[in-house]
């Protein structure tokens, strides 16, 4: 039997969830906060513990045979990898935000404005389905506080509550994707009998939610 590879995140908002639904598949492994690969002691299956930015890239390599990564990361990175399951954890929403004095009421009062985001590759599909040309500025993180600063005009980023919106004093203004935490494989590797043994069981796991 071949022994696949999985790639999840080390630390952060995947991590605990995609833990749980590995364990909860039946799946025994030791799950050690240092460890960056756990192998799984009664199932032909390895775990890799990455940063979520590097596991589209993965999988779409076949170093990892599958990923858990949220949908977002996916398309920024323009990964070749198949989707395999939506995951119904990780949920948000990637939103174009504006300051709350803002007067902007239609996207194509955006033009010639500048945005402040993460996802580059996203926004700019975004804009150019909405014929509008602005002014992308790519920074890492903290991205909320770039209007404040007079940094932008506004900020594509992640919503989750909106409480960090409301607290930078934006609102939001439009919204560009919808994403949550995915299984994803590398092409092809839907064919082989461990993946979809595996699959069958994160599919049991998710109905039981239901
Ligand atoms: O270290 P590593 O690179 O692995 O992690 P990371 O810091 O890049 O990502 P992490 O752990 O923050 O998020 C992982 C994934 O969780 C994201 O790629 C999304 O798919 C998903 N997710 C779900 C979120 C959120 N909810 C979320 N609220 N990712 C980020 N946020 C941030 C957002 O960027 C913003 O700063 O939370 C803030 C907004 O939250 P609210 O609730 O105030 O609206
Ligand atoms: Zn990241």
């Amino acid at each position: 039997m071949k022994t696949l590879k999985i790639a999840i995140q080390k630390s952060g908002r995947l991590n605990e969830k995609s833990v749980e639904i590995l364990k909860n598949c039946g799946l025994s492994f030791e799950n050690y906060k240092s460890s960056l690969i756990s192998t799984v002691t009664n199932f032909p299956l390895e775990i890799l513990f990455l940063r979520d930015d590097d596991i589209p890239e993965y999988v779409q390599d076949g170093i990892a045979d599958l990923g858990i990564v949220g949908e977002n990361v996916i398309v920024e990175a323009g990964a070749e990898v198949t989707y395999l399951q939506k995951l119904g954890f990780g949920k948000c929403t990637l939103k174009i935000a504006i300051p709350n004095e803002s007067r902007i009421t239609e996207i194509a009062q955006l033009e010639g404005k500048a945005i402040a985001t993460s996802y580059p590759v996203i926004l700019d599909k975004y804009l150019k389905e909405n014929h509008v040309n602005a002014d992308i500025r790519t920074i890492s993180g903290s991205v909320e506080i770039g209007p404040g600063l007079g940094l932008s005009d506004a900020i594509c980023d992640i919503v989750s509550t909106g409480g960090t919106l409301k607290s930078n004093g934006l609102k939001p203004f439009s919204e560009v994707m919808k994403s949550e935490a995915v299984l994803i494989g590398s092409k092809g590797s839907e064919l082989l009998p461990e993946v979809q043994e595996l699959l069958q069981r994160i599919l049991s796991v998710l109905r039981a939610k239901e």
